[in-house]
């Protein structure tokens, strides 16, 4: 196991290119000379084991990004758990193991920080994990990603493989999903004042207290740092993937409000969850490696309220035309 790897020359399959995650690797592996391998959910059903193995063993890629996976925010991890343990589980099962049937050179697993304890220290390390019980809104989730790490470091102890994982704070960016039943905070907070603003409302509703902490990272600079990741760490620990600091619901719908240019107020619905009051990662493992974000979240906001204006918000409107 070499580190630098080189990416150039290699074929890397993006296994949930469609997904918020995967489709920015996508476009980040775009500027690598590399050939970059993606199936659809119409072509290979990942949660199946036939299928995931036929389909790895014809196209025999080099290097696996693992960004396939159920996900939600925190109504949907909370009415769908059996969904999100299930899924996830079947999903890093078999492409880890379809992937060592073939002798894949490396291969990057990704999980989220909710694989930490509810009350673990901030910023949260590495080594917070499994020191004690998890967030209940979404431990089933969280069970599953553990367990993808723990794979990973399984087939790395007994066969040596080169299989690292990145647990990546909040995401957000191109790509989301805006579906207010089943989305995370910020497309929820994106597609409530859009509308607000858009009707008139004086004010918006958020679930919860609006006093939760979130670290949120632009899905673009996670996949810079996958890249980094692939090229330069080769290690058993999985490594922390964070933006450095935390900011209020409240705080951050504000944010989004300026963006949007709504002028309305904000109440809450204090029926609905907070899940974990803070969760702030310490990622100076990776920093210290020498890679660093660049997209502020101010920046960051806008550019994805530009992008919900040409491809979701156009295709509400063609609809109900
Ligand atoms: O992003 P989110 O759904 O998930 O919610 P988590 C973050 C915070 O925003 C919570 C509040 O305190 C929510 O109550 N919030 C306010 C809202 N208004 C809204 C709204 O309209 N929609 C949503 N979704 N939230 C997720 C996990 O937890 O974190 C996933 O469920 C994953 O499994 C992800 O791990 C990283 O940050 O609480």
């Amino acid at each position: 196991m070499e580190t630098p790897f080189a990416l150039s020359g290699k074929k890397v399959w993006v296994a949930g290119h469609r997904g918020l995650v995967g489709s920015a690797v996508v476009r980040r592996l775009e500027r690598e000379n590399c050939t970059i391998i993606t199936a659809g959910r119409d072509e290979v059903d990942l949660r199946r084991q036939a299928e995931t193995e036929a389909f790895v063993e014809k196209l025999r890629p080099d290097v696996v990004v693992v960004a396939a996976a159920k996900v939600g925010g925190i109504l949907a991890n909370t009415q769908k758990p059996a969904d999100f343990i299930s899924d996830n589980l079947a999903i890093e099962l078999n492409v880890i193991n379809a992937s060592f049937k073939v002798g894949v050179s490396k291969l990057l697993f990704l999980g989220s920080s909710c694989i930490y304890p509810k009350m673990a220290p901030q910023p949260i390390p590495e080594s917070a994990l499994l020191t004690g019980p998890l967030e209940p809104t979404n431990e089933w989730y969280a069970i599953a990603k553990i367990a993808g790490i723990k794979l990973c470091q399984a087939f790395r102890r007994q066969h040596g493989c080169d299989y690292i994982s990145a647990m990546p704070t909040n995401l957000y960016g191109p790509g989301d999903n805006f579906d207010l039943n089943a989305s995370h905070v910020l497309p929820a907070l994106m597609v409530k004042i859009h509308n607000a603003k858009q009707r008139g409302d004086e004010t918006v509703t958020l679930w919860g207290t609006g006093t939760p902490l979130r670290e949120f990272l632009h899905v673009d600079d996670l996949a810079d740092a996958l890249v980094f990741m692939l090229a330069n760490y080769s290690g058993e620990e999985h490594l922390n993937v964070g933006f450095g600091s935390d900011v209020s619901i409240r705080d951050v719908a504000g944010m989004m409000a300026k963006v949007i240019g709504y002028e309305g107020t904000f109440v809450f619905d204090t029926s609905k969850p907070d899940g974990t009051p803070k969760k702030l990662m310490d990622s100076s493992r990776l920093m210290g490696m020498g890679w660093k974000p660049q997209i502020s979240l101010e920046k960051g906001l806008a550019d994805t309220y530009r992008w919900f204006l040409d491809h979701v918000e156009e295709g509400l409107r063609e609809n109900k035309a």
